[in-house]
């Protein structure tokens, strides 16, 4: 096979914020002329938490639209709706039985979305990890860009590829997380001990992509810092810390040139240029994905290739692993 895969994924449960963006999505663009890449709207994921189906629908496409206009480019790579491939549900039933239960149990996320969800917790909460892995082995993936919250999921993709394949014979190659250094983790706005998430009910403590210039800069300029007024990142500054690694991403610049810009300046002028650099950058990209979604054909047109392009390479693994584990597929 020519060169390294990568895959990775978004639920599409809400509007994206600024941390899916500089987390993932962002990363995913600088990949794929490098790698063999397939990037999925993980629809079947979203389902583990009720959703409103007809709101499901809408964010799915809009998801879509917003991947092409960060510059995905479906020429490049498969972008494709998980729902679409029918073996990522096929591969996940086999992972299945090779997952402990107590492994399953133990996962953080599993634990958060329990006690957030304590009126539903079903089983493809629960299953949710197993399917991931069955993402990410279905496609023979080296590397898996991701923020620092999904690590142990892909650790567990790892266990269970190792564990496949020394009881089954080697089928799955055993992949890697991909997680940037600064960007790993971009924190609440209103607690910076918090990461900044798509579902928090405090609106001001994410920004979205979808966020006018305005709700921007308000956002920006109420977010939770300290009171010593100097623009320095250190650990006991949290929230100014947050700040200037979104700046940084934003503008592109490193943490030492951010600080010697501000050197002197207050919190107020720095917030400012924080909202300003946000807005700016977001701007064009809000633009496109209007475009991008007014038109359908070409949305649905893109996604049906992408689910072709990424069956074809599922059906092989599949394949294999039906082989592997004692299925009858005919003389
Ligand atoms: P939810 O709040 O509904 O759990 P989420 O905001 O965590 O959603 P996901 O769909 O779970 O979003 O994550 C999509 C991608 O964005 C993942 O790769 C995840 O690691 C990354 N990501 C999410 N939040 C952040 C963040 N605050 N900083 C950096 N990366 C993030
Ligand atoms: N659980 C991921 C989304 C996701 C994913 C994947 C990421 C589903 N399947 C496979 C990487 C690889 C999340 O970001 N919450």
């Amino acid at each position: 096979m020519e060169g390294k895969t990568v895959y990775s994924a978004v639920q599409p449960t809400g509007s994206l914020t600024i941390g899916n963006y500089v987390g993932a999505i962002r990363n995913w663009v600088e990949l794929q002329s490098g790698y063999n890449c397939f990037f999925a709207i993980a629809d079947l994921h979203a389902i583990t938490v009720r959703q409103d189906p007809a709101e499901l629908r809408r964010r799915t496409v809009e998801l879509a639209a917003l991947y092409l206009a960060c510059g995905i480019d479906p020429a490049q790579c498969a972008l494709y709706v998980q729902s679409h491939v029918p073996a990522h549900a096929e591969l996940a039933w086999v992972l299945n039985t090779v997952t402990y239960v107590g492994e399953a149990s133990r996962m953080t996320q599993f634990k958060d979305k329990s006690a957030k969800h304590a009126d539903n917790i079903n089983m493809g909460l629960m299953d949710y990890p197993v399917l991931m892995a069955a993402d990410i082995l279905l496609y023979r993936t080296d590397l898996v860009p991701v923020g620092a919250d999904q690590k142990q999921h892909v650790e567990l993709a790892r266990d269970l590829a190792l564990r496949f394949n020394n009881r089954y014979g080697e089928t799955f190659t055993v992949p890697e997380p991909l997680i940037g250094r600064n960007t790993a983790k971009i924190s609440s706005l209103q607690d910076p001990s918090k990461k900044m998430s798509k579902s928090d009910e405090n609106p001001n403590a994410s920004v979205f992509l979808s966020d006018d210039r305005d709700a921007i800069l308000r956002k920006f300029k109420r977010a939770v810092t300290d009171s010593d007024n100097c623009v320095r990142a250190s650990s006991e500054k949290p929230g100014i810390t947050n700040l200037l690694n979104i700046y940084c991403a934003f503008a592109g610049v490193t943490l030492e040139e951010a600080e010697r810009t501000f050197d002197g300046k207050g919190y107020g002028e720095f917030k400012l240029a924080v909202g300003e650099t946000v807005a700016d950058r977001l701007a064009p990209v809000q633009a496109e994905q209007r475009r991008i979604l007014a038109d359908k054909a070409y949305l649905s047109e893109t996604l049906a290739a992408g689910a072709e392009r990424a069956s074809r390479a599922a059906g092989r693994t599949l394949g294999k692993v039906f082989r592997k584990v004692g299925f009858y597929r005919g003389e």
